[in-house]
């Protein structure tokens, strides 16, 4: 499928060329695809329960909004969030920790592969419940203005939180109140079984925008710079003029919708055809062209990545188990003094 993007690219100036810019976003998506591939690997052989949902397919988005935002903005997510987290700058040993359900994890192994958080990281979670973070990222954006500092929030969701009641809210009053959000929908298609045709009357989710009288922008989700080029200038408007925005990112994830999902309702060769435009390897390629990087230091970073999730697999292995004596710890707040 050839995405239509909307008139990004003319009315975008920056020119992303900086090779050390262009090699961390490569870094990032590889990161993340190989950390993917290994929970996988770990679900199968038994080390991770629960229900787990994979971002292979999905890393130019990602890593495209994510990386243009600053360590202080905030960021709240879905239950597909292991990429999300590890762009945000969480390690990788705390976030493999977690779906191992050990005490190092970002949530002291209490939340799973649908809960990671991390408040050092303004990574806001992780929930379960389809549209259930947009109102409070807007809770976030709120707080920015009553205090009036300048950080921006990126509220991160898929094509099928677009047709929940919170998604309509959450842009309502995002508009009203001049809130600081990026909102990012991850359109990859499908909501579990069911194509975002068969789900959504409108199926060009960035045109939900206009009910609410908001920019909204339609971008090729697995061209990473096209992604970081229009998310840089989405942030700067809510950062700068504290202007909330809709921008839709259309990707594809190349694994069912969870690891217990057989899969059925698409045909191999739509998987394959996504596959033929697969984000990192055309990086990889456009790199090579401009001279940035060789087929040796592909090879090489490959192998340092892979050797961090390697580390963070044993890091997790090895952590404690929490404490049965602290089940009921973290359940309620402390108490707060009046
Ligand atoms: C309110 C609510 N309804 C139904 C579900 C069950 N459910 C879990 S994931 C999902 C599909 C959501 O698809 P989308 O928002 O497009 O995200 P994607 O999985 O494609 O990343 C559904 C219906 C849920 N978790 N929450």
């Amino acid at each position: 499928m050839k995405v239509e993007q909307r008139a990004t690219e003319g009315r975008t100036k920056t020119v992303l060329s900086d090779k050390d810019t262009l090699l961390k976003l490569y870094r990032e998506m590889l990161l993340i695809r190989r950390f993917e591939e290994k929970t996988a690997e770990m679900y199968q052989a038994a080390k991770i329960g629960g229900f787990c949902h994979l971002n292979i397919g999905e890393e130019a988005t990602i890593v495209g909004t994510i990386s243009a935002l600053q360590p202080k903005d905030y960021v709240y997510s879905t239950y597909r969030e292991h990429g999300h987290a590890l762009a945000k700058g969480i390690d990788a040993r705390a976030v493999m920790a977690e779906l191992f359900g050990k005490e190092t994890g970002t949530s002291h192994g209490r939340g799973g592969s649908m809960h990671l958080f991390s408040q050092e990281h303004r990574f806001y979670g992780g929930y379960a419940i389809v549209g259930q973070a947009l109102p409070i990222a807007c809770g976030s954006g709120y707080a920015i203005n009553y205090q009036g500092t300048n950080e921006v929030v990126m509220s991160i969701f898929g094509d099928g939180a677009t047709n929940i009641g919170a998604f309509h809210e959450a842009l309502n009053v995002a508009k009203l109140w001049h809130l600081p959000i990026v909102f990012v929908c991850v359109n990859n298609l499908y909501g579990m079984g069911t194509a975002v045709s068969r789900a959504s009357a409108v199926t060009e989710i960035w045109k939900k925008a206009c009910a609410y009288d908001m920019t909204g922008e339609r971008v090729d989700g697995m061209d990473v710079l096209a992604v970081r080029r229009i998310s840089d200038q989405l942030v700067a408007q809510a950062r700068e003029h504290h202007e909330p925005s809709l921008l839709e990112c259309v990707t594809y994830r190349y694994r069912g919708h969870s690891m217990s999902d057989p899969d059925t309702y698409r045909g191999k060769d739509e998987i394959k055809e996504w596959q033929t435009r697969d984000a990192i390897l055309s990086l990889g390629e456009h790199m090579k062209k401009e001279k940035m990087l060789t087929d040796d230091e592909i090879q090489q970073i490959d192998e340092e990545v892979t050797a961090q999730v390697e580390d963070a697999v044993k890091f997790a292995d090895e952590s404690p188990d929490p404490d049965p004596k602290d089940l009921y710890r973290n359940v309620y707040a402390d108490e707060v003094a009046s």
